[in-house]
């Protein structure tokens, strides 16, 4: 199965993004269904269910320092190469910088590759886009509460690509 750590957005903010893009964020590419929008924390690829195992094994084992927290979702960006328009902080968020740092260690010790660029939190609004978007006429603001962190399944069935909650583990105390 092809496995990644991410934040899950709760109903409400899940909700406001959703109609910030249908009234701002326009762009000629796949737009990705509300119910699939995440923070990707660390990927880390295909896994049988030995290494599966492991990983969260090796989770369960750390004690995670990082504590619940929220980051405004406050702008937009392009990454024309994948063509991905995203929304994301336009505040550095370290505690999430280091939770995926660690969460990547763990998965480079079943077979993870190490990801070189820095930690660009963001949440996909579209994918595979052909231009760069227009700028919208108002930036989202839209915040993403977490207490907890996910690890996925990404499924791609008949009608695209699907998420699945494996497990989750709680942040803060
Ligand atoms: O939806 P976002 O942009 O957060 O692009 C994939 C998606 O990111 C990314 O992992 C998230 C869940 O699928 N992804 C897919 N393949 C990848 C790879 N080989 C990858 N990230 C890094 N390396």
């Amino acid at each position: 199965m092809r496995i990644f750590f991410g934040l899950e957005l709760d109903p409400d903010a899940r909700r406001a993004l959703s109609d910030w893009r249908d009234r701002h964020g326009f762009a000629d590419g796949r737009a990705v269904p509300a119910v699939n929008f995440h923070l990707t924390l660390a990927f880390i690829g295909a896994v049988d269910n030995r290494k599966l195992d492991t990983l969260c094994r090796a989770v369960d084992d750390w004690d995670p320092d990082t504590g619940f927290g929220e980051v405004v979702l406050d702008q937009v960006g392009y990454w024309p190469k994948p063509g991905i328009y995203w929304a994301g902080p336009s505040q550095p968020a370290p505690a999430l910088a280091a939770l995926a740092r660690k969460l990547q260690h763990l998965g480079g010790q079943v077979g993870a590759r190490l990801e070189k660029k820095p930690f660009a939190p963001h949440v996909t609004l579209y994918r595979s886009c052909t231009a760069p978007p227009p700028a919208p006429a108002a930036p989202p603001t839209v915040t993403l509460a977490y207490d907890h962190f996910t690890l996925f399944e990404s499924h791609m069935g008949r009608l695209g690509v699907s998420y699945r909650a494996v497990e989750h583990w709680p942040l803060g105390r």
